[in-house]
């Protein structure tokens, strides 16, 4: 198989082994549904950026590729979803609900136009392929934004997530239905974009996402959340902040965190636009000058330009209007503040230092960080796991019993393999952060805890804490999760606690072979 080369790892591998002996069993469509799935099983895994509307996805998206190409703000192709993957050419296809395509030309400043020339309510989505590097690891998703007015985006939305409504048009072809592109689809993990208080929609967003993108998949393993715009919190409105943005953002977040938790792992604060600056070229060293010279004015006239936005481009001062008013739409006020801060300390500082300076202030580091250790590390997990939950949904939407019972047996082989642990351990993880099996709260924390990092002393919450001591205690908790198993757990406990010891199990015999080695 050609894709085998590219695929995330041995669970992938699994899981597209099993696609392809069971194609020959199974009806046309569902073969035809099973390419599909090891078409995608070959290919990064789909980062969908979600959360409401003017959240700054767009702009975190262009932060992240490090290039501004996708429109921000308002304008028809922000109401699109918009799949960024890796290409050797850079282009942009429109793709039509009727499957054709057009090339669609960038704009001067290559950025994807705003507007299209084309019938808007006949275009499903924008497929953009590009050289940037982080693209190969990952494909990008923007997505227009739940909780808008705007209908159709947000239908266009949830159907990308995998939580549109089913419908039931099976026809009699090889032809993919609704219901299976739908099961196909669903973005593997999400990057979900809150500002500064957390919505009632924002958690059912989450939830339907959770719910929908693959039924053996886990909200903490696929799910980050980014507070963004952290810089138009005001630091009074969090108490023990000391009156500092950052400090301030770091807290909400947190607070934010036990919210949604444990949808997702935690919540990162960040500052989009400033990242988006730092990182795609946006800010320019002729930025750089007119902020050293605002930072020779004196402290009075300072303080005083940085009470507003008006007051800041209105103010009587050399640097002229046009150029504060882009200083404004590349860094806000918060950003001028700490690059002419930085000025001031070390007025030598060259227009390349501040950028990084500026980068370093935005927080994407920290989201980039994250990203690799949720996302990247685990990507054959995630992509194994969404893929065996497109191999069910294929089968299910089949209406045919035997095949069904068919693709059933065959996960259940897969799954009992030694080698299939770690998907047995996702799928435990979601019965228990989705609620579908009921545990007390120290056990749900354990289970969340053993199977939401690869890390040993963080899976014992023993961090740093001598070898041996973890050792007894992995071997203590395979005891007590065994016999829970078996005595007091409900038959649905008993099957997540069978994971669990297993679990537990396996990190005593790598701590053992640590050991010994
Ligand atoms: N102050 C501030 N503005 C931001 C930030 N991120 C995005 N924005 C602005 O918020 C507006 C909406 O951003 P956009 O990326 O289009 O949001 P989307 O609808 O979620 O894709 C734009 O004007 C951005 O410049 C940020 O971190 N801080
Ligand atoms: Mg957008």
């Amino acid at each position: 198989m050609s894709t085998e080369q590219h695929l995330a790892g041995p669970l992938s591998a699994a899981v597209a082994n099993l696609c392809q002996r069971l194609q020959p069993q199974v009806s046309a469509r569902t073969a035809a549904g099973f390419r599909e799935v090891l078409r995608r099983l070959g290919a990064p895994l789909q980062v969908a950026v979600a959360g409401r509307i003017k959240s700054g996805k767009s702009t975190l998206v262009n932060a992240l590729i490090g290039r501004r190409v996708a429109p921000t703000d308002v304008g028809e192709c922000t109401r699109l979803v918009t799949r960024f993957q890796y290409g050797t050419v850079d282009r942009v296809e429109l793709v039509f609900f009727d499957g054709t395509k057009q090339v669609l030309p960038f704009d001067v400043g290559g950025m994807i136009p705003k507007d299209l020339e084309v019938d808007f309510d006949k275009v499903s989505h924008l497929e953009a392929y590009l050289t940037n590097a982080v693209l190969q690891n990952f494909t990008v998703i923007d997505t227009p934004g739940l909780g808008s007015l705007d209908l159709a985006s947000v239908k266009r939305t949830e159907q990308l997530l995998g939580a549109a409504a089913q419908q039931d048009d099976a026809a009699d072809s090889d032809e993919l239905d609704e219901t299976s592109r739908n099961a196909v689809a669903g973005a593997e993990a999400v990057l979900y974009v809150v500002t500064q208080g957390v919505r009632a929609d924002d958690q059912q967003a989450l939830a339907a996402f959770t719910a929908a993108t693959a039924s053996r998949e886990a909200g903490p393993v696929n799910a980050i959340a980014v507070l963004n715009k952290a810089d138009t919190i005001t630091p009074e409105s969090v108490e023990g902040s000391d009156g500092d943005v950052w400090k301030a953002a770091t807290m909400l977040a947190e607070k934010q965190a036990s919210t949604l938790k444990p949808r997702v792992a935690d919540v990162i604060p960040v500052i989009g636009l400033i990242a988006e600056s730092a990182e795609s070229g946006g800010f320019t060293s002729a930025d750089a000058d007119a902020l050293r010279l605002l930072s020779g004015l004196d402290d009075a006239t300072w303080e005083t330009m940085l009470i507003s936005a008006d007051i800041f481009t209105s103010w009587e001062c050399d640097v002229p209007t046009g150029t504060r008013l882009r200083l404004l739409e590349t860094l806000d006020l918060y950003g001028i503040r700490r690059a002419v801060d930085a000025l001031r300390a070390e007025p030598d500082l060259t227009a390349g230092a501040l950028r990084r300076r500026l980068l370093d202030a935005s927080g994407l580091a920290g989201v980039r960080t994250r990203l690799d250790a949720v996302f990247r590390a685990r990507a054959d997990g995630i992509k194994a796991a969404a893929a065996l939950a497109s191999v069910t949904a294929l089968a299910h939407a089949s209406g045919d019993p035997g095949e069904r019972q068919r693709v059933h047996d065959a996960i259940e082989v897969l799954l009992a393999k030694p080698e299939a642990h770690q998907l047995r351990l996702l799928e435990a993880l979601t019965l228990v952060t989705s609620g579908a099996v009921n545990m007390p709260d120290d056990l749900a924390e354990e289970v969340l805890r053993v199977g939401s990092t690869a890390e040993i002393g963080e899976q014992l919450g023993m961090k740093g804490r001598p070898h041996k001591e973890l050792s007894a205690y992995a071997l203590e908790r395979a005891g007590w999760w065994r016999s829970f198993a078996s005595f007091g757990a409900t038959p649905a406990q008993s099957r997540v606690a069978h994971v669990i010891h297993r679990a537990y199990f396996l990190i005593w015999q790598q701590l053992k072979a640590q050991a010994a080695g």
